[in-house]
């Protein structure tokens, strides 16, 4: 641990782990990136996150921070000195875009999962149309505003926007087109593309698609 006074431990196809690397982006902070392998965690991984053993997590001084939107307020009020702020500073609107940030905690990764690791039939025609609605639900809340929270781009933007490297591989086991039935959402995420945190965090989603067949492979 020696050298390093912010380190955050991630995998390259996490959702959560990208939300974080977005965040020291959009603030300019430096940290130290380490790869964890989930088949065979580190010991630093296990000691830091003993509860749920997962990544990431932040090291911030040596002492660990869980849960990437935590992790995302927490970065957010460490260096709220360095501009943009993330969450909006009117209580009522901080507690709104903590309730959007739970509910595609809640609903969007269970839902997208269940579309690629179900077997074709009734199974997943529910758990597409489940996706879908949750999806209709953001993109209702969205409305016609550029980010989640209005004019900028913030933290209900940066809990979303992982997900799209994911939209491809979506599609291609579910066969839909996410597009047609949410354009606006689709327009965010490409408006969300074109910040530098964002482009250089997600990766090409051809990758994260193989990435899911392997993984789909392996669960049988
Ligand atoms: N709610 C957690 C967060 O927001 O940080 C979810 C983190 C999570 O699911 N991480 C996965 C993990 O570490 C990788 S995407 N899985 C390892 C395991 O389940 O053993």
């Amino acid at each position: 641990m020696a050298g390093s006074e912010v380190v955050l431990l991630d995998t390259w196809a996490s959702v959560f782990g990208m939300r974080v690397r977005i965040a020291f982006m959009e603030k300019s902070v430096h940290y130290e990136r380490r790869e964890e392998d989930l088949i065979n965690k580190s010991p630093l991984l296990l000691q830091m996150n003993p509860v749920h053993k997962k990544i990431p997590v932040l090291i911030h001084h040596g002492k660990p921070i869980c849960e990437s939107n935590i992790i995302v307020q927490y970065i957010d009020e460490t260096w709220q000195n360095k501009p943009p702020p993330l969450l909006p500073s009117d209580p009522y609107l901080r507690a709104q875009a903590r309730f959007w940030a739970d509910f595609i905690d809640k609903k969007i990764y269970d839902a997208g999962r269940k579309i690629w690791s179900t077997k074709l039939g009734e199974e997943q025609e529910k758990a597409k149309k489940e996706f879908i609605d949750c999806m209709k639900v953001l993109e209702g809340q969205l409305g016609e505003k550029p980010y989640f929270m209005g004019e900028s781009f913030g933290y209900v933007d940066i809990a979303l926007v992982p997900f799209y490297c994911w939209f491809y591989a979506w599609e291609k086991f579910g066969n839909i087109s996410i597009e047609k039935e949410c354009p606006k959402l689709v327009a965010w995420a490409k408006r969300c593309m074109e910040r530098e945190s964002v482009s250089k965090t997600l990766p090409d989603p051809h990758k994260v698609y193989e990435f899911a067949l392997e993984l789909q492979k392996k669960l049988g």
